[in-house]
């Protein structure tokens, strides 16, 4: 099957302030300011309001065991979790033992509207970068339907995201993420390389506290036998 992302679906005016979808590379698309700032702020307070039952922590990386820089939680009915034994989808928050919060609406509603699947992501993987805090070189591949593209929305300080392609050592180019932009990639791209090199700290005031928020949307099983509920259907 041959993957693109729909260049026919335009957002929901009320949702927006720019429709502007930018391709970045094969498989790579960036909405810049998709959420205008009145939406970033709603997102915001219903991000942290959500994880007074998921409370962000510092996920173990595998073998070493050694805390990320980065604090986590997740929505939605699975969470990825990494901690020495690898990493995974879990029902359950590795602290509380309870199952995450919801999924918040605005997100799913735009899932569907960007990435033209017509089966929902069940994980909403938080990431808050606070300081120093960066994102290492790393492929989105712990999904079983890889048919599903990852759509991730940046809120607060702007960063630096660099991507490549499916080999660790190929060339790659970084862009900025700034607060309210939205990525969506898959097809060619699913499997590329990426990292966060660097937050440029205090470039926003959104966040309390200060740093920046990413939300990562993830189909984990594979979609459904009919043809519809694949990207573009
Ligand atoms: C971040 N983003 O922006 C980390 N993964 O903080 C990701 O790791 C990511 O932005 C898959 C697809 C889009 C992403
Ligand atoms: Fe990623």
């Amino acid at each position: 099957m041959v993957y693109t992302v729909s260049p026919e679906v335009t957002p929901a005016a009320e949702l927006t302030s720019a429709a502007a979808r930018l391709e970045i590379m094969p498989g790579v698309a960036l909405w810049p300011g998709y959420f205008d700032r009145t939406r970033q702020a709603s997102l915001v307070a219903d991000i942290f309001s959500r994880a007074l039952d998921a409370p962000f922590y510092r996920p173990l990386m595998p073998r070493t065991g050694k805390p990320f820089s980065v604090e986590e939680t997740n929505f939605g009915s699975l969470g990825w979790v990494s901690d020495e034994s690898g990493y995974r989808y879990e029902k359950m928050h590795p602290l509380t033992g309870h199952p995450w919060p919801a999924m918040p609406p605005l997100l799913e509603r735009t899932w569907f509207e960007l990435t033209g699947c017509c089966a929902g992501p069940e994980c909403c993987l938080v990431n808050l970068y606070r300081g120093r805090a960066r994102m290492g070189l790393h492929q989105d591949r712990d999904e079983a339907e890889l048919l599903a593209p990852v759509l991730s929305v940046s809120l607060g300080d702007d960063a630096v995201f660099r991507i490549g392609c499916s080999t660790r050592r190929a060339p790659s180019r970084s862009f900025v993420l700034r607060s309210g932009d939205v990525v969506v990639f898959g097809g060619p791209a699913r499997l590329a390389f990426h990292a966060i090199d660097r937050v440029l700290e205090k470039s926003s005031c959104l966040v309390p506290g200060g740093g920046r928020l990413n939300l990562t949307l993830r189909r984990v099983a594979r979609f459904p036998q009919q043809e519809d509920a694949r990207p573009g259907g």
